[in-house]
């Protein structure tokens, strides 16, 4: 186990957390889903018509990866809809630090949401089984 090199190798990572905030806001921008995108591929089992009368805009997607968030750093409308996706080999969580919002685990390959705040600031989150893996959540 070389988790102190793969612990310096995360720092690096979240070192680049403000660079990539850029392709986060064309992410979340007005962008329509265009059929194009490889990594979309959602089955949306979970498409109950009587849930909401109004459902959120999508606001991306957060990629969950051993041990980082891509990216880490992100910013979603009010109310917006996250998608994170576990391209790991291990689960992770997408857990709010004040538990405002939890994808609970999401096993390797799977995907799962988090809706995000209505109130606008900054939430930082974590993943609840690997605590050093964390990002923050922008809600503007
Ligand atoms: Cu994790």
């Amino acid at each position: 186990m070389r988790s102190r090199a793969r612990a310096a190798a995360l720092a690096l990572l979240l070192a680049a957390g403000p660079a990539l905030t850029g392709c986060v806001s064309a992410l979340v921008g007005p962008a329509p889903e265009e059929t194009s995108s490889p990594a979309v591929a959602s089955p949306s089992p979970a498409n109950s018509p009587a849930a909401s009368p109004s459902p959120p805009v999508v606001a991306g997607t957060v990629t969950a990866r051993d041990f980082s968030f891509e990216p880490a750093d992100f910013t979603a409308g009010p109310g917006a809809v996250v998608t994170v996706t576990n391209t790991g080999t291990t689960a992770h969580t997408l857990t709010a630090q004040d538990g405002t919002f939890d994808t609970g685990p999401v096993a390797p390959g799977a995907t799962a949401t988090v809706t995000a705040p209505g109130q606008p600031g900054a939430y930082a989150y974590l993943c609840s089984f690997h605590h050093f893996m964390r990002g923050i959540l922008t809600v503007s």
